[in-house]
């Protein structure tokens, strides 16, 4: 599935300009990562999954919380923007989706984990949210906002006939500096040259650090979905998300058998 002429998952030089990019820029996007080939092959598997996908919209800041309304009317804190979308969760996979094989490859595992400049990297333990096809329609978006993890992988399968776009006001904010001022501008349209939109072509896989950089999905306009596929790693073994993520992101939790978590 991978483009091996392209990208040599054990070339040293590749490995260190994704560190370095990851350092400096917080992305490291690699275009026609997959083959076309397989992109075709996963776009057809995202279509079948997508009807058994769910549906949920928020309303959030860009910290993911509720609007708080002690800051003044259009800080950060106190705007709240819109997101919808649905999503195929990690236990909806069949073990032969292409995805899930892609995902719970060693090898890949092993690139990522180099190119984060980690030295351990597991698969996140959240039996839904290890792996999620997010499906966008027409009319969906994601608001402006800060991750709460140091790194996201995603794979784009297919993009939207029009809209859809991965805006990225890049590293606007540090451990140190809130920086809600410039934050501020961005929410409110009135900085578009720190926004960049990030190339996803269907087959790029992209590294990003979303803690520092506030991103969003522009609206999707049209019939065809956009799929883009969430890998979720951590450097802790065992780390799963909460009951109240779960229900909101997937509308059930992981059910209870003979004493396992299944
Ligand atoms: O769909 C994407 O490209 C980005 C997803 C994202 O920002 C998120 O799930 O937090």
């Amino acid at each position: 599935m991978i483009n091996t002429h392209r990208y040599d998952l054990n070339d040293r030089t590749l490995i260190e300009s994704c560190v370095q990019q990851m350092t400096t820029q917080g992305v490291c996007i690699l275009s026609d990562f997959l083959t076309p080939e397989a992109v075709e092959i996963l776009r057809q598997q995202a279509d079948s999954l997508a009807p058994q996908a769910f549906r949920s919209a928020s309303r959030a800041t860009p910290y993911l919380g509720p609007a708080n309304e002690t800051f003044a009317v259009g800080h950060p804190c106190n705007t709240v923007t819109q997101s919808s979308v649905e999503v195929v969760a990690y236990d909806q996979f069949a073990p032969e989706d292409g995805l899930r094989a892609l995902y719970e490859w060693d090898p890949l595992l092993e690139f990522i984990r180099k190119c984060l400049g980690l030295t351990e990297l597991f698969r996140y333990a959240d039996p839904f949210g290890a792996l999620n096809l997010a499906v966008m329609r027409d009319g969906d978006s994601l608001g402006w906002h800060f991750d709460m993890t140091d790194f996201v992988v995603s794979i784009a399968i297919q993009s939207s006939s029009s809209g859809g776009h991965f805006e990225n006001a890049k590293q606007i904010r540090s451990s140190d500096q809130p920086n809600y001022e410039s934050i501020q501008k961005v929410l409110h349209g009135q900085s578009p040259e720190l926004i960049r939109t990030e190339p996803m072509t269907p087959g790029t896989l992209m590294l990003f650090n979303g803690r520092w950089s506030m991103h969003r999905v522009t609206s999707i306009e049209g019939d065809v979905p956009r799929y883009v596929a969430l890998l979720a790693y951590d450097t802790k073994p065992g780390t799963d998300s909460t009951d109240t993520l779960k229900m909101s992101r997937y509308g059930r939790l992981a059910h209870q058998t003979n004493g396992d978590i299944s």
